[in-house]
């Protein structure tokens, strides 16, 4: 439970008022009653919930992302260094609790890995964009869930894009033009100049001057900070001026006089994190922490992933308003697009079945046809084989005509010789 706000008036109960065994309730007088404790309320509740911030550092290997965020948030948060030998670009993901007094924040801190060691500039920067894209995807789909649990729901959308430009002091690289005109209409870019101590005033005013150029001519939005809410706004207008901002990250302790600064120590002095002549960590520091973390939060939400949730919807054939302007419901969409995908069903099923009618048919004429065929060769065969068997009869007929001539000859021969014997007996008897 949150602890209730010391703001309620002093009540000094009656004796009749109070029961045997009541406790009196202990009141300080702070003057604040009424809805004027409004925002107590809310302070106490955001206090007891704590805070979460999505950073997504985007620059290459050896930039300064890591050391950056280290000296933000003046914690080292242990991130190994890495290699330039990766052979896609990844993102490396981490989630960290940190505690202020009693402000505790859920950093979670998404930084670019193989970043500008690649060759492909369009496989550099896609696996950013799908990333951002898929943290509204999971957030949308909480929200379309009929159970929804936004309380234990870890909100994992980029609430700011720090953006690492190599300090060249020359112009932006085109892989910097290409992932920021890919990224802008999904998250807040805030664009950064790194390792600022390496690069003379003269040329960093140079430099932030034809960066600024180059990206209003590209087209690229970057975040800009806001200039609507009176205690903010001129501190706010003041700083897109200043844009972008020239860091330097540390977390050595360096000894300047009889203080010990957060610095780099050089041969020819130190340059100072946090000291605003020498870089603009400070104003960095205050527009991204102290003055509008709540409003990156809110852009992110309002516009980013309006956008997002708009083009996933309508992509999906929602509308707000049907083909003659009228507005539409959601139940009404639904119950038309219901229509359509049955409608659309019937059509398909009446397709398959007049192409399967068709199939049957051709295969029904194919297996006639082919029927007619064996039929024709059955009625040659059969005729063929007719042919033979009269033949064969034919012969066996002359066959056996043959073999009655045979054996009347036989006969015939037989008889002539049983005379021709009796007839030689005859003579020989009468020889004698
Ligand atoms: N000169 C200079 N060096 C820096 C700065 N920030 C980081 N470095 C050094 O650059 C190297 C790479 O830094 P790191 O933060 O690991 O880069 P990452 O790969 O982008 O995370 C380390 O040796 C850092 O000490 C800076 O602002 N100026
Ligand atoms: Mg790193």
């Amino acid at each position: 439970m949150a602890e209730k706000p010391m703001c309620m008036p002093i009540q000094i109960p009656h004796d009749e008022d109070m029961q045997k065994g009541d406790s009196v309730r202990c009141l300080t007088m702070l003057g604040h009653f009424g809805f004027e404790c409004l925002p107590h309320q809310l302070v106490n509740r955001s206090i007891q919930q704590g805070f979460s911030f999505n950073i997504l550092c985007v620059g290459e290997t050896g930039i300064g992302k890591s050391t950056l965020i280290d000296t933000l948030f003046n914690t080292n948060l242990k991130d190994k260094k890495s290699s330039h030998f990766y052979s896609n670009v990844g993102l490396k993901i981490q989630t960290y609790e940190l505690q202020e007094n009693n402000v505790q924040l859920k950093l979670t801190v998404v930084r670019t890995v193989g970043y500008g060691d690649q060759i492909n500039k369009e496989a550099s920067y896609q696996p950013i964009v799908d990333y951002v894209d898929a943290q509204f995807e999971a957030y949308l789909q909480e929200e379309l869930k009929i159970k929804r649990s936004f309380t234990d729901y870890h909100d994992s959308r980029i609430h700011v894009c720090l953006y690492f430009i190599s300090p060249t002091g020359h112009s932006l690289k085109s892989l910097d033009l290409l992932t920021m005109k890919n990224i802008d209409s999904k998250v807040n870019i805030v664009p950064l100049i790194a390792k600022a101590d390496t690069i003379s005033k003269y040329d960093l005013q140079k430099f932030k001057c034809k960066i600024m150029t180059e990206l209003v001519s590209n087209g690229i939005q970057i975040y800009q900070f806001p200039t609507d809410d009176e205690p903010t706004a001129q501190a706010n207008s003041s700083m897109n001026g200043q844009l972008p901002f020239a860091v330097v990250g540390s977390m050595d302790e360096v000894k300047v006089g009889k203080r010990m600064v957060r610095g780099r120590q050089y041969p020819w002095g130190v340059l100072q994190v946090e000291n605003e002549n020498h870089c603009d960590f400070i104003k960095l520091r205050d527009m991204l922490l102290c003055i509008n973390m709540e409003d990156l939060k809110e852009q992110t939400h309002i516009q980013h992933y309006e956008w997002y949730r708009c083009c996933k919807l309508k992509k999906m054939g929602f509308t707000d308003v049907g083909p003659d302007n009228k507005p539409l419901s959601f139940q009404e969409i639904y119950e038309a697009k219901r229509q359509k995908f049955y409608d659309q069903c019937q059509r398909e099923e009446e397709e398959l079945k007049q192409k399967f009618m068709q199939r049957v048919k051709e295969k029904e004429t194919t297996f006639k046809e082919s029927e007619k065929e064996l039929q024709k060769k059955f009625d040659h065969l059969k005729r063929v084989q007719q042919e033979e068997t009269m033949k064969l009869e034919e012969e066996r007929r002359q066959l056996e005509e043959e073999i009655i001539d045979f054996y009347k000859m036989k006969a015939v021969s037989e008889t002539l010789q049983t005379q021709v014997c009796t007839n030689i007996k005859k003579e020989k008897d009468r020889k004698k």
